[in-house]
């Protein structure tokens, strides 16, 4: 059984090839070679250095469905194949992050400055997310294109983009920069909002795409694996929005933007849930401001009030639904649960 740096390390391993068949795609074109070298510099800059969880899921999920020990009993191409998978996940996630960043005007990201803040690119990032998704659509045209379920693949990619495009759109709506009317927030909202911008890209997506290749993908067992997956993400996303604001930035690689961006966060809903009339009237008048006083002090009311005690209770909790869900499910068309407490187990009281 390979450790866990050695599985990272190679996928990892996969995704300079990855490079140089995308460049190749320019070089077919007769780009320019400065077009070439920015495109790769936008790939290597943006796609690895992140946690890599969602495309090692891929990798994770078939070999557990195929019934393999490790990732090390898969054959060179089928583990290759399916790396390409993993990478076209992390392909989708770098194309949603360089936008983000940009909408959500973060400072860094990964600890290193965001895409669009380094020096000549700026606006120039809004065409580099463009061309880090449709890095997905030629490397599923160069691998899958004659598999049976490759129209399966790009139909599955582009229900959750979309469904993550609107989930953002929601996320931004609700957080509009100069008017903060906190009436507006709720959790079913934080709820509605986080799964669609956050849980179908991260858990359903890598689950899916390994269940296509793995030939186990009978719309009864892709619905068992969302109906755990989706409230698995949402879980995901509510550690994100309590790291943003209790997490620094050595641990988790970016600074927390979302009390100054006036975001609908799970943690100012905790906190407006349970708010006395003074609390309230504090978060009315500071929150949401681009004003690092106002943003401490919203802070420290959180800290006041306790949310991480909220937030632990809550993670608990939802860890215990979990598992009693997985341990629902029905394996008798040869899906595994196994493959979603792997999931939950990754995800569990993460703190980076
Ligand atoms: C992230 O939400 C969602 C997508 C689709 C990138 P976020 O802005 O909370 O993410 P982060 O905290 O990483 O900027
Ligand atoms: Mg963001
Ligand atoms: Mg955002
Ligand atoms: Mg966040």
């Amino acid at each position: 059984m390979s450790s866990k740096e050695a599985i990272r390390s190679k996928f990892v391993d996969e995704f300079p090839t990855l490079v140089e068949e995308l460049k190749q795609v320019l070089v077919k074109y007769g780009m320019p070679e400065e077009a070439i070298q920015w495109y790769e510099k936008n790939l290597n800059y943006n796609t690895p250095g992140g946690k890599l969880n969602r495309g090692l899921s891929v990798v994770d999920t078939y070999a557990i469905l195929k019934g393999y020990n490790s990732v090390d009993d898969l054959s060179k191409d089928e583990y290759r194949r399916v790396a390409v998978l993993g990478w076209c996940v992390e392909l989708l996630q770098a194309y949603f992050l360089v936008a983000d960043d940009m909408m959500d005007k973060s400072i860094t990201r990964r600890g290193q400055p965001c895409w669009y803040r380094v020096e000549d690119v700026g606006e120039i990032a809004i065409n580099d997310a463009f061309m880090l998704e449709a890095a997905i659509y030629e490397l599923l045209k160069k691998y899958f294109r004659s598999e049976s379920y490759y129209i399966d693949l790009i139909e599955l990619f582009h229900d959750v983009t979309f469904q993550t495009e609107m989930g953002q759109l929601l996320d931004l709506i609700t957080a509009p920069e100069e008017s903060v009317d906190l009436s507006k927030f709720s959790l079913e909202k934080h709820s509605f909002i986080v799964i669609f911008k956050t849980a179908y890209y991260s858990f359903y997506l890598p689950v899916a795409l390994a269940m296509y290749v793995a030939g186990n993908h009978d719309p009864k067992d892709l619905k068992q694996a969302q109906d755990v997956l989706i409230p698995l993400g949402e879980y995901f996303q509510i550690q994100d929005d309590y790291l943003d604001c209790f997490g620094t930035p050595e641990q988790i690689g970016k600074i927390g933007t979302d009390i100054q961006d006036n975001k609908c966060s799970w943690v100012v809903n905790k906190a407006l849930q349970l708010a006395t009339p003074e609390q309230r009237k504090l978060l009315d008048e500071n929150y949401g401001r681009k004003n690092s006083e106002m943003e401490a002090k919203c802070k420290k009311l959180f800290n006041e009030m306790g949310i991480d005690k909220y937030y632990h209770e809550y993670e608990e909790k939802v860890a215990e639904d979990l598992r009693a869900k997985i341990a629902q499910v029905d394996e008798s068309r040869g899906f595994k649960g196994e493959v979603l407490t792997a999931f939950l187990n990754k995800v569990y009281k993460r703190s980076k």
